[in-house]
């Protein structure tokens, strides 16, 4: 299958299934899960064609597992990075290692040191367990950092660290006494 389609496609999901279902009409449910007949139906009203094989080969390509489908097969949803209101995915709570990273850019670093990492338009702030995923996700928006976060302990302090489907650990907050830049 051609790539540049596999990536576009991945791209589209993630809007409608992350952020805005409603540009096609689509409904998701509390756990993020969308017909797959819908999803088609309102992709190509807005003149996106989609169909079962393609969206199979972008679940099953995507480097990150970004997506997962039903076990019947009838259905697909994001597995994490949502914003959309309505949306809250029961991820499992979990102890974290010891530290944790996350990848942002230089010129956020003064508005981290004074709220710490906040959640912005998504529902949690993302952190990864190595430092070369967070150094790619931090080079979306400009000179990459990677900030090393004091996970095991912010546990014990009481936080909730929760893990989505495909490995990435979810936080509602992280407090700035508990990062540091390395
Ligand atoms: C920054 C990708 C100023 C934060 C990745 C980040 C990830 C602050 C940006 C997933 C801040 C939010 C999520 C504060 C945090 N002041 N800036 N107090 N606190 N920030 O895109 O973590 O490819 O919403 O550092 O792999 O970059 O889409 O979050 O730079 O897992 O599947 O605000 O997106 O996955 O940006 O990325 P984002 P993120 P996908």
């Amino acid at each position: 299958m051609d790539i540049k389609r596999l990536n576009e496609t991945s791209k589209f999901l993630s809007y409608v299934l992350r952020h805005e279902p409603q540009a096609i009409g689509l409904r998701l449910d509390s756990e993020g899960w969308a017909d797959i007949e819908a999803l088609i139906a309102g992709a190509a009203k807005e003149a996106r064609a989609l169909d079962f094989t393609l969206i199979q080969a972008v679940v099953s390509s995507s480097d990150k597992k970004r997506f997962s489908l039903s076990d019947d097969g009838l259905r697909i949803r994001a597995v994490q990075g949502h914003s959309t209101a309505g949306v809250s995915l029961q991820h499992v709570e979990k102890e974290p290692p010891e530290f944790l990273y996350h990848g942002t850019a230089t010129r956020f670093l003064e508005s981290i040191r004074q709220q710490g990492l906040i959640a912005g338009s998504r529902h949690h702030v993302h952190l990864s367990q190595d430092i070369s995923t967070a150094m790619s996700v931090g080079q979306r928006y400009g000179t990459p950092v990677v900030l090393k976060i004091e996970a095991l302990q912010m546990r014990k302090l009481g936080s909730k660290f929760f893990q989505a489907e495909n490995g990435v650990w979810l936080i509602d907050h992280v407090p700035n006494s508990f990062i540091s830049e390395s």
